[in-house]
């Protein structure tokens, strides 16, 4: 059976460049437009676009990768990913692959892992994604504001088929009544939740209509990749059981709701009936807010499994125990002259960028807060470890807002949280609600630098943010 995505990336098959696709420049519901880019060089733009999310209102200046916000990258599990960025904005930027056990020069951090991409330039990242999954992309600097403009897309790494499967991209964008941008990094906010925005959508739309497959199993791939927005999902009119967390198999478990805080990602198995619509929620407000509606239509036979491939979870007995601190606050003891950073080139790096950083510090991590633009360096580590470590951090949250912590480069295992319950489970990305305790463990065994930090990105900027070594 030939699906609507097996038309729409066959379309796109001879594309070298998303930009001068035409088939990836229209999108006949509100599904995004997708490329499969395995083993195939393709090329990202970073630049200016006109985007109109509300009719009425005047287009908006925002900073995209594609003609329309939120290009799909999918490639089969051990196929190459080879992304060109082309940056044609007028600041510098990178490519992160959040959630992606790349190697460390892949990872898109400016003076980290490699040098930003200046106006003008070119970066090229290449290697093999090593799990499939569901992750997506961003820049990793002035974060707040080129994510709040839209530089985001998904990365989908694929191993079982589903009869239909559907990315969902959950972000809010920040307008004023005149439907312009707001601030994207406000100290109201950043010192508190965070700045949310004010128009809600799912792919770049308020509240959607998708057409799905009928009497199917579909996977809805949702993805948080709002800056602020903590959504409590749930799904009404069908019943739905929740596969992967952070791209990661589960043994399927139904679906009560799940707190999905930005960043993270949740994999879920629906089961549809014809002409039945089925509604994403998000019961965190009192009312639930409508984020779309699923209209299955064309009924599939439906293959009737929707449990997929887990990875055991790893032995951390042995393991090297620390207590992450969760900060509020201003560190005033950071070294004044910390080491330079190596890059994995080689290169050495001594001076930090203040675009990289944000007014004032309101947070910490273990104690310390990325220094704010004036130190003009990178910090020195959180830690080292030696290739292979086991490592167990109770990350400990003393500060009345949620964090959720995410962590470059490996997949952690949750293994307990002292106020939200949830399954033991691997992720990226694990909430940290109000004084809450939360362990995680990880192998350290991809060498390189890796940042740990928040991705309520206002937090992120203003404080939250550390890395460490791997040797
Ligand atoms: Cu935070």
């Amino acid at each position: 059976m030939i699906t609507r995505r097996d038309m729409l990336l066959s379309g796109v098959a001879a594309c070298a460049s998303l930009a001068g696709c035409a088939l990836l420049s229209e999108t006949r519901d509100a599904r995004l437009p997708e490329a499969a880019i395995g083993n195939r060089q393709i090329v990202l733009t970073a630049r200016q676009r006109s985007l109109a999310l509300l009719p009425n209102d005047a287009p908006l200046p925002a900073w995209l990768y594609g003609e329309q916000p939120f290009p799909v990258l999918r490639l089969k599990k051990g196929e190459a990913l080879s992304v060109t960025l082309r940056n044609e904005l007028s600041e510098h930027t990178s490519i992160h692959w959040h959630g992606v056990r790349g190697p460390n020069g892949m990872d898109g951090v400016p003076y980290l892992t490699q040098l930003p991409v200046q106006p003008g330039a070119e970066f090229s990242y290449s290697f093999v994604p090593p799990d499939a999954g569901t992750f997506f992309f961003h820049p990793h600097c002035n974060t707040a504001e080129q994510m709040g403009r839209g530089l985001v897309g998904a990365l989908i790494v694929e191993d079982e088929t589903f009869d239909d499967d559907v990315v969902l991209i959950l972000k809010d964008w920040r307008l004023d009544e005149k439907g312009r941008f707001l601030p994207f990094l406000t100290a109201s906010g950043a010192s508190r939740g965070g700045s949310f925005g004010t128009l809600r959508t799912v792919n770049g739309r308020p509240a959607p209509r998708i057409a799905t497959r009928a009497r199917a199993f579909v996977r809805l791939r949702l993805i948080n990749a709002d800056p602020t927005r903590i959504a409590q999902t749930g799904i009404d009119g069908a019943e739905a059981s929740v596969i992967a967390v952070d791209g990661n198999a589960v043994a399927p478990f139904a679906l009560d709701t799940w707190r999905l805080g930005p960043g993270m990602r949740l994999d879920l198995a629906v089961r549809t009936q014809r002409n039945k619509d089925i509604r994403l929620l998000d019961y965190f407000a009192a009312e639930p807010v409508l984020l779309a509606t699923f209209d299955p239509r064309d009924a599939s036979h439906g293959s009737g499994d929707a449990s997929l491939n887990q990875t055991p979870q790893p032995d951390f007995s042995g393991a090297w125990r620390h207590t992450l601190e969760l900060g509020a606050g201003v560190d005033a003891n950071t070294p004044p002259n910390p080491p330079p950073i190596v890059l994995p080139d080689g290169r050495i790096v001594d001076l930090a960028d203040s675009l990289c950083l944000a007014a004032g510090t309101f947070w910490t991590l273990d104690g310390k807060s990325w220094p704010d633009r004036d130190h003009k360096k990178l910090p020195p580590p959180l830690f080292s470890f030696r290739r292979g470590e086991r490592v167990i951090l109770d990350i400990d949250n003393s500060t009345s807002r949620a964090h959720p912590i995410h962590i470059h480069g490996h997949t952690m295992t949750v293994l307990s949280a002292s106020l939200l319950p949830r399954p033991v489970h691997r992720a990226d990305t694990v909430l940290v609600l109000p004084n809450e305790r939360v362990t995680i463990g990880f192998v350290a065994d991809n060498p390189g630098n890796w940042m740990i930090h928040c991705h309520v990105i206002e937090h992120q900027e203003t404080g939250m943010m550390g890395w460490f070594h791997i040797s």
